[in-house]
């Protein structure tokens, strides 16, 4: 079996006014889809940020994998490496992987991969987490991740969306409640960071007592300082599952952890091998979460997993904002990896757009289901992929840059970080 073609199609969903430590989402937010096509009628799909350094670089790569085997991923590793490093486009934000230049080889490699496991797998008539050593559990479990956000009448260039604004406690529980409802989350994660830390403490506290079974997160994105994050952490002892990333660097995270005892978790501090190596000797962080396109795909974050159950970390999965074949191999990984213990974080309930056929994959009990079906288990919905290839081309936007589309509506608003 030999790849004849590859395609890479840049598209922009729609995403509602979701606020964070470094602005507001803009309308749109950017993915690539790759179909990688072989010469007995296959086709593996991938999904990966569309942000400019990706998206150049998978434009870079895509025709070198032609006359490869789909089962040579060391064949795609040389190929990556052989286009050398994109170059960094602009801003470059920590909250948006895809707008950064580093670690491109990797976020190259992750979204190829996948395509490539899923016409390996198609060829074998199984799914994918029978190439990653099979399934350890069919329902995977992902949390409400609740952001404060914009009503979408905010501006025009918004999808108007039901949602509303959610700025204060009683705003997010009605989120919440909304999410539990619809898809039966059984944990929450709090996206922070965002409005003035206490407020946001107190938000943490509506929700435990609206919801006092249900694990809780809170994720202020490094915008804390360590005091300020030493102070709200004494207000959130007992309340929390884990803290994520709540104040900047390894280092501060290890004091943190020192002067607090609490569970701390990141996808900011350790996202390669480096960092993990350099947390193991600081103890900063006691949770890592993975996320296969940033890692370098399912293949590195099994290494990860094994890597955090050598030294004793927990294993979680970050995300942003992506649509279903994103979904289906962060679900994938999950059925195959033993210790991703806790539920993963998708954004996916915020996205209305798809290019799946079918539409929207099902959350029921705050699970995704991996089924038998050889592959990923989806198949691209062609006219879709074009609607939404059109809207890339139309939106304006090439690279995330939440800072500018905040100073839209606060025009004093700057990068700085720790905000508060
Ligand atoms: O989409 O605003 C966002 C999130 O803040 C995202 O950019 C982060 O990468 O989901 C993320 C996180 O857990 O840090
Ligand atoms: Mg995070």
């Amino acid at each position: 079996m030999k790849i004849v073609a590859v395609h890479v199609t840049p598209i922009a969903i729609s995403d509602p006014p979701l606020l964070n430590a470094s602005g507001v989402h803009e309308p749109f937010a950017l993915r690539s889809i790759i179909e990688v096509e072989t010469d007995n009628g296959l086709v593996g799909l991938g999904e990966t940020y569309g942000d400019k350094p990706v998206l150049e670089g998978l434009l870079r790569v895509k025709d070198l994998l032609v006359g490869l085997s789909p089962f040579d991923l060391n064949g795609l590793w040389q190929r990556v490496l052989s286009v050398g490093k994109p170059v960094a486009h602009g801003v470059e934000l920590d909250v948006a992987p895809g707008s950064q230049a580093s670690s491109a080889e990797r976020k190259i490699f992750g979204a190829f991969e996948v395509a490539l496991l899923d016409v390996q797998a198609r060829s074998l008539n199984v799914p994918v987490y029978e190439l990653l050593g099979g399934a350890v559990r069919r329902q995977i479990p992902f949390s409400a991740y609740l952001f404060f956000k914009f009503s979408s009448d905010v501006d025009s260039s918004y999808r108007p969306d039901a949602w509303g604004e959610t700025l204060n406690a009683e705003q997010l529980v009605a989120q919440a409640r909304t999410m539990i409802d619809r898809y039966g989350f059984g944990s929450i994660k709090l996206k922070a960071g965002a409005l003035d830390p206490d407020h946001e403490v107190e938000c943490l506290k509506a929700l435990k007592r609206a919801f006092p079974n249900h694990p809780l997160r809170i994720d202020p994105n490094a915008n804390w300082s360590l005091e300020t994050a030493v102070r709200m952490a004494q207000r959130l002892q007992g309340d929390l599952e884990y803290y994520e990333d709540p104040t900047p660097g390894l280092e501060g995270m290890a004091e943190l952890h020192k002067a607090t005892g609490l569970p701390l978790a990141t996808n900011m501090v350790v996202t390669d091998m480096d960092e993990f190596r350099r947390n193991v000797t600081l103890n900063g962080v006691q949770i890592v979460l993975s996320d296969h396109h940033y890692w370098g795909g399912l293949r590195a974050t099994q290494t990860l997993a094994a890597m955090c159950d050598t030294f004793g970390l927990g294993l979680s999965m970050h995300s942003n904002s992506h649509l279903g074949i994103s979904l289906m191999a962060m679900s994938h990984l999950a059925a195959a990896v033993p210790n991703l213990t806790y539920a993963c974080d998708t954004h996916y309930p915020w996205q209305d757009d798809e290019v799946i056929k079918g539409g929207k994959i099902a959350i029921k009990d705050g699970c995704v289901t991996v089924t038998d079906a050889p592959g990923l288990g989806i198949e691209l919905d062609r006219d879709a992929l074009a609607a939404l290839h059109d809207q890339y081309l139309h939106c304006g936007i090439t690279n995330r840059d939440d800072v500018s589309q905040m100073r839209k509506f606060r025009p004093d608003w700057t990068r700085k970080k720790p905000r508060f």
